[in-house]
């Protein structure tokens, strides 16, 4: 049985991944063709996006039918030959549930629209103001109002993404059911793990107005009956299994709300991803600005997360990159000079803390933001209406192309570079999004066999936390906290004892260990190696794993 805490797990977007047919879009196949290198890699399960049928209005996370392969990335048969071929080498496959809302083109939401009662029960449709209008002033993640009017059923329904993904109605025991048994379905097929999308949104409070000013999110973040539901799906189908594992990805959450998601109890969920550390270049939850990260911000939310659920036997997901994010050496690195130091600083400071860390396609290589610099070149719903409501609010096109090129979603999409050649590798037509241009640069053939490379230093990092029980068990003690650049936190286990030490900018900085040195070990450096004395002066991103075990 793999150990969650020892393991490893790798972000798919097959989207993106590989193309096998020339169609220029990713599939199984090509995921199943790259298991070879995903085993060198050393990872213990692979988290699969959607690949669902699907409109593709949101890339799939509008699902249309939960139970198959949409065409474009495949057949049955692929996906059942990809879980045996990653099961011979000990990786395990996790898919992504969207049960949060369905695709409009959802066989259920079409039978609402044609006038079914029990199938209009199943999302939520409500009348519009008594004066007219919605009924409430939500907005939609993706911008505009969350509610979309029906004229033929003189109702709205509500969408807290794309007007195309319908809000299900989880008060409705046929939901929770349906829920519960797509899990299952993928269970008997060998499916060892699960991520469900957005699923603290799944049980909505009070349908009235945001008073101050916001967006409705405080009505159904977190709701009423959110952990009730995640316990009678966890009994109902995972939690069947003790083996499988589950992530749910929770919005806008609250920490004490996530010891409960998240607690050793396993009554809900094996762990959570929360964002509030990549928050840190917004203005508030408006990320549609342009703000360096707050370094003293992020250190405080990361600690105060590892320590808060430490302290409530809860587990963290660790994780800076995914299909939704900005690429992190663009973000809090830096994609120049520093490239690779500072993409490995950011490894070190994720894989050494307490939690199960996430590697998103692409991050093993350093992979970098898009670039893009033309509307024609994006692809995602959320960046093409921002672009429109960016320019409403009178910003001039190049300010709002800067804006998107830093926070657009199109910059984690951008397709695996594979190689040095055409289109990187990922097809042998036309990529549905343009392949950035550095992967004459950035490419997985030039660096899996080079020791110094960002892939073999994201190999170290997995390999260490299975031989080093600290990594996976010890507890958690920030060191330094006040200090202006370097994050700094130590692990410790029985009588070992780790200490992760990284400066976080393009500048020597001088870092004077609270703890005396003597005795440790450098496991792994963002620089080929590293000195590390009582007086540090800490080299630009230099980021050292130091070990001293007792006894030895
Ligand atoms: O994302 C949910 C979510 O809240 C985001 O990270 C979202 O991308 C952000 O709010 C936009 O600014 C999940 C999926 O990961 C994302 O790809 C989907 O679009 C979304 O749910 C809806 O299913
Ligand atoms: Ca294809």
């Amino acid at each position: 049985m793999k150990d969650f805490k020892q393991s490893v797990i790798y972000q798919i977007y097959p989207k993106s991944f590989l193309d096998t047919n020339g169609d220029g879009v990713g599939d199984l196949r090509g995921v199943t063709g790259k298991l070879d290198y995903l085993a060198r890699l050393g990872v213990d399960y692979l988290w699969l996006t959607p690949f669902f049928p699907s409109p593709q209005n949101d890339n799939g996370y509008d699902v249309a039918d939960y139970r198959s392969v949409d065409p474009r990335y495949g057949t049955m048969a692929d996906l059942e030959e990809l879980v045996a071929r990653a099961g011979e080498r000990g990786i395990g496959v996790m898919l992504d549930m969207v049960f949060n809302h369905t695709s409009t083109a959802h066989p259920w939401f079409q039978r609402a629209l044609a006038g079914d009662r029990e199938c209009q029960d199943c999302y939520i449709f409500r009348p519009g103001r008594p004066e007219g209008g919605a009924p409430t002033n939500w907005e939609s993640k993706f911008g505009g109002s969350a509610w979309e009017y029906v004229p033929g059923l003189g109702q709205y329904y509500l969408h807290l993404f794309d007007k195309t993904q319908a809000d299900l109605n989880w008060e409705n025991p046929r939901v929770r059911r349906e829920a519960a048994d797509i899990v299952r379905f993928w269970m008997e097929k060998g499916v060892r793990g699960f991520r469900f999308d957005v699923v603290n949104l799944i049980s909505k409070g009070a349908y009235v107005d945001d008073p101050e000013g916001g967006d409705g999110r405080r009505f159904y973040t977190d709701g009423p009956r959110v952990h009730e539901f995640l316990r009678e799906l966890n009994r109902e189908s995972f939690g069947r299994d003790k083996e499988i594992i589950t992530v749910g990805e929770m919005s806008s959450t609250s920490m004490e709300n996530c010891f409960r998601y998240a607690g050793e109890d396993g009554r809900e969920l094996t762990m959570v991803f929360s964002f509030h550390h990549l928050k840190v270049d917004f203005a508030g939850n408006d990320k549609w600005v342009l703000l360096p990260p707050d370094f003293p911000k992020l250190r405080q939310l990361l600690f105060s997360w590892q320590e808060g659920m430490a302290a409530h036997g809860a587990w963290n997901a660790l994780f800076w990159c995914n299909h939704d994010q900005p690429r992190v050496v663009s973000r809090f690195g830096d994609e120049g000079r520093y490239w690779k130091e500072s993409t490995k600083m950011l490894a070190n400071v994720i894989h050494a803390m307490r939690g199960t860390p996430y590697i998103y396609q692409g991050e093993e290589l350093g992979m970098t933001n898009a670039g893009f610099n033309r509307l024609e070149q994006y692809r995602d719903v959320e960046s093409l209406n921002h672009f429109a409501i960016l320019r409403n609010r009178g910003l001039e096109e190049e300010q709002v192309y800067r804006i998107l090129g830093a926070h657009s979603r199109d910059n984690s999409r951008t397709p695996m570079q594979w190689t040095a050649g055409p289109q990187g590798g990922f097809t042998a037509g036309e990529p549905w999004i343009p392949v950035n241009p550095n992967a004459a640069a950035i490419n997985a053939q030039s660096q899996v066999d080079d020791p110094d490379s960002i892939f073999s230093h994201y190999r170290a990092l997995i390999r260490l936390r299975k031989e080093h029980p600290v990594l996976a068990r010890g507890d958690f003690r920030p060191l330094t906290p006040d200090h202006p650049a370097v994050l700094a936190y130590q692990r410790r286990l029985g009588g070992s004892s780790l200490v992760c030490v990284s400066n976080f900018f393009a500048r020597d900085c001088l870092w004077r260990s609270p703890l005396p040195l003597e005795g440790y070990r450098v496991l792994l450096s963002s620089y080929p190696s590293s000195a590390p004395s009582q007086n540090w002066k800490l080299r630009p991103y230099e980021s050292a794993l130091l070990l001293k075990e007792e006894g030895l």
